[in-house]
């Protein structure tokens, strides 16, 4: 068969073929010192939480790891948008997983590498909520019964983004996807449905187990290095905006992710062996319409026809994990 030249789209720019080019020919995001695990130039929507989440989880990851380290990723947005065939962002050992399987992969890996007595290198497992709390979920349950040292993470942005917003066991109560559409007495996503993974998680009794989001990037430089210092299975549960799938501005994305935890929708905490370590508190108490009126995806509860009583019951799940976890 005749050989074929390859083209790289765009190697002109901060570009995502980078690592294949010429080491004369590469560019470099930022300064030297920053691992760069994830480059600029790949097809992230603009805005996109995942990306950002991602790229701070794994620039940790290598500093903790000294860069001796291997990610397995579940298939969704995060690796769409960085390895389009036969380019990648990644500039890290990183191997492409199913949808379904990526704690498996990597307990395959981390068990390969103990095998080889090579303690050293360390290994992350990634996906989203979709690859991880639904399809996903047994290959994860097993990684923490067995204790596989492994951190796992979820970026979590609520819904299938990668195929067109269909629901997840992570969408909220009243959303919109394109598979709970706004029609009925219960317009969008039913309540009382859906996985609360972290606390699964937790109840696996594993070594760490913490949430965060986006809005807070330092937080999850912590996280990160907090759970490389620890062997065994650890999970970090990240909250990522996603501009196309929520509707809502590009530039929100940050400050969305901040109400998320402000409203106290979504509690940020850190839990060891079971039990809860740490708390992030709230710091200025917002009402959770402060947090759902941005979002286009929750616009059938506002307005002329609004349902100020879903409203109501999506608050109610608010003061509930304020007073659970101790928020304020
Ligand atoms: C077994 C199987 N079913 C369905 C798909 C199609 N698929 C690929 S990614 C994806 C959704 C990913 O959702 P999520 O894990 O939440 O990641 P996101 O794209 O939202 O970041 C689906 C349904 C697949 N690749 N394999
Ligand atoms: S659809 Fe959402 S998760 Fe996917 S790249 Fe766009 S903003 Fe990111
Ligand atoms: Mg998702």
């Amino acid at each position: 068969m005749p050989l074929q030249q390859i083209k790289f789209y765009q190697a002109g720019s901060h570009v995502v073929g980078n690592r294949l080019l010429d080491p004369d020919q590469r560019t470099v995001q930022a300064e030297a010192g920053r691992s760069n695990t994830l480059t600029s130039g790949h097809r992230a929507c603009q805005g996109c939480g995942e990306a950002l989440g991602a790229r701070f989880v794994l620039d940790a990851a290598m500093k903790a790891t000294g860069g001796q380290m291997v990610a397995a990723n579940a298939t969704g947005c995060l690796e769409v948008f960085s390895t389009p065939f036969p380019e990648t962002s990644w500039q890290i050992p990183w191997i492409h997983s199913l949808f379904g399987n990526a704690p498996s992969v990597a307990t395959g890996v981390a068990a390969a590498l103990r095998a080889k007595g090579r303690t050293d290198v360390r290994v992350v497992g990634q996906g989203g909520d979709g690859g991880t709390v639904d399809i996903g979920f047994a290959c994860l349950s097993g990684m923490f019964e067995r204790n596989d040292d492994v951190l796992y993470v979820c970026y979590d942005n609520e819904a299938y983004m990668n195929t067109g917003v269909q629901r997840s066991g992570a969408t909220p109560p009243g959303a919109r996807t394109m598979t709970t559409q706004t029609v009925g007495d219960e317009p969008g996503n039913p309540f009382g449905q859906g996985k609360n993974v972290p606390l699964i998680a937790m109840a696996h009794e594993i070594p760490y187990v913490a949430t965060a989001t986006v809005a807070d990037l330092r937080d999850i430089e912590y996280k990160v290095e907090r759970a490389m210092q620890m062997r065994g299975a650890r999970y970090l549960h990240v909250l990522v905006t996603c501009p196309l799938g929520w509707g809502c501005a590009s530039r929100d994305s940050i400050r969305i992710a901040r109400l998320a935890k402000e409203t106290g929708l979504f509690p940020v905490f850190e839990a060891e062996h079971g039990e809860v370590t740490s708390v992030s508190k709230i710091r200025s108490r917002e009402p959770v319409e402060a947090y759902l009126e941005p979002q286009k995806r929750f616009a059938h509860l506002f307005g002329e026809h609004g349902r100020p009583d879903i409203v109501t019951r999506i608050q109610a799940i608010a003061d509930r994990n304020v007073e659970r976890f101790g928020l304020v």
